[in-house]
């Protein structure tokens, strides 16, 4: 590249905020083109900042995917809410997903609320398009617009792709003139090792039920190339022995199974054979030990510091 290309380069960063359950991760992987972020049906699944890459034309885009924005219990619930913000803040231009079939709620009154002194440019992107008629979106498109002085107002399906192609476009023309902040064909710059872990806590959303998923955490304690593959070893935290007995199943069929599908999908990843060794443990306080914040990726909250 001459010192002149170097110039008309544009990059910067877009955080992607909306209630939890929005879509949030499933277009982020949609604007990767990969997945690098965790989706599932349940509510509060993302929980710490994870970051896609993405290059159009001469320009990149680092976007931030957030742990949705909802009323924080404890302490991981803040971290993970503050982080949100942080977020938010931090970003060139920011990105409000809603899930427009639930229309305008209490989650987005709150949000737009917080947006008002924390945010200068937010687009608007009317997510789920494929549930609702196009009457009831142009008037939740209007409602919203009164609510909020948004730059621009999208509507998309992060899930079959209808509008995503317009908002990258939209969004590269905001994005300041710079050279690239990350190498051209990098799409993420959360360690393999993290992006695993994600994984298999994944798997355990959608298999186990109600409160079990949001009391575990997942680390990946040892990653070792070998020669016929990854052997990559990974603790389940939970925070009651019952937990414990739950997430192994009867003679071990849920870890197993739980086990088996983190590894297929880790396996198409990463182009190899896995071998992953899960092992499940009680860590009763877990929620409340910021060290585990850390090996998530996740910043602790300033007042708890
Ligand atoms: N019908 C439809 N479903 C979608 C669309 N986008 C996402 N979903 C579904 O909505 C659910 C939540 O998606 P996520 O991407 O995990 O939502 P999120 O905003 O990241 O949620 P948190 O991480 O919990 O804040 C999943 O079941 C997705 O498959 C869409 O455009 N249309
Ligand atoms: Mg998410």
């Amino acid at each position: 590249m001459t010192e002149i290309d170097e110039i008309k380069t544009r990059a910067g960063f877009v955080a992607i905020i909306g209630p939890t359950n929005a879509g949030k991760s499933t277009l982020l992987n949609r604007l990767i083109g990969q997945k690098i972020s965790i989706v599932t049906h349940k509510v509060q699944t993302t929980r710490a900042m994870i970051r896609g890459i993405a290059v159009y034309d001469k320009t990149q885009i680092v976007f931030v995917d957030t742990p949705g924005i909802f009323r924080a219990r404890h302490l991981l619930e803040k971290a993970m809410i503050q982080n949100a913000w942080e977020g938010a803040e931090e970003a060139d231009q920011v990105l409000l997903v809603m899930d427009a079939r639930r229309g305008k709620d209490e989650a987005i009154e709150r949000i737009l609320e917080g947006l008002e002194g924390k945010a200068k440019n937010v687009t608007l992107a009317l997510n789920k398009v494929d549930t609702v008629k196009k009457p009831d979106l142009l008037k939740l498109a209007e409602e919203m617009n009164q609510a909020f002085p948004f730059a621009d107002t999208v509507m998309i399906s992060a899930q079959n792709g209808s509008g995503v192609m317009q908002l990258q476009r939209l969004l590269s023309k905001k994005m300041p003139i710079s050279p690239f902040l990350y190498p051209e064909d990098q799409i993420s710059d959360s360690p393999m090792r993290q992006i695993a872990a994600e994984l298999t806590r994944e798997k355990i959303f959608l298999r186990l039920h109600q409160e079990i998923p949001y009391s575990t955490t997942v680390e990946t304690e040892k990653w070792e190339d070998k020669r016929n593959g990854i052997r990559i070893e990974q603790t389940v935290y939970v925070t009651r022995e019952n937990h414990r007995r739950i997430i192994l199943g009867h003679k071990g069929e849920n870890i197993r199974k739980i086990g088996q599908e983190a590894r297929k999908e880790l396996g198409e990843m990463m182009g190899c054979e896995i071998h992953l060794f899960l092992f499940v443990k009680v860590r009763e306080n877990w929620q409340n030990d910021p060290e585990r914040y850390t090996q998530m990726g996740l910043e602790i909250p300033k007042s708890q510091k």
